[in-house]
């Protein structure tokens, strides 16, 4: 068996201002990850830009800050094995074109800048701890059991 971790998690504002917070949820719930940290905040400018350091002199890299600063976002830690991988393959590709009906941005997403979700990279390790730390102190993250554990695991 894989192990358990914890992902980040965050319905952009595109995906806020759409309204589809709850069926993103919903998704996750449905697969079987178990949320353990949710926010609705709006990043501000220092976050923003901590958050895509890892992209900070590409071209994009502004508009990028400025989408993602422009409106709230949900921000949420789930929890499950190996759950960062599963995590972005729900996504799916970081262009809605490139991903498949079924995955997240296959869904609900057309546009490369509009794309609805961000979730933690799973090739890059230590990314989702990264992550988690930066949006949530850890009295934020909570611990419970989930009824249907047994039967998921
Ligand atoms: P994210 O971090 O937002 O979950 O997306 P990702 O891992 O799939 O993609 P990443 O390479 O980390 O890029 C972050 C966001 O920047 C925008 N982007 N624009 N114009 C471009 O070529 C370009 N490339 C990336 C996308 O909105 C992407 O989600
Ligand atoms: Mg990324």
């Amino acid at each position: 068996m894989s192990e358990t971790e914890r992902t980040f998690v965050m319905v952009k504002p595109d995906g806020v201002q759409r309204g589809l917070i709850g069926k993103i949820i919903s998704r996750f719930e449905e697969r079987g990850l178990k949320l353990v940290g949710a926010k609705f905040i709006q990043i501000d400018q220092d976050l923003a830009e901590d958050h895509y350091g890892e992209h900070e002199d590409k071209p994009f890299f502004d508009d990028l800050v400025e989408f993602i600063t422009a409106d709230p976002v949900m921000a949420m830690v789930w929890e499950g094995q190996d759950a960062t991988r599963q995590v972005r393959s729900m996504v799916g590709e970081t262009d809605p074109a490139e991903s498949p009906p079924g995955s997240i941005r296959g869904d609900f997403g057309l546009d490369l800048g509009r794309n609805v979700i961000h979730a933690s990279d799973h090739e890059d390790p230590g990314a989702n701890e990264r992550e988690i730390d930066l949006f949530f102190d850890e009295d934020e993250l909570v611990e419970w059991e989930r009824v249907d554990e047994t039967w998921l695991y």
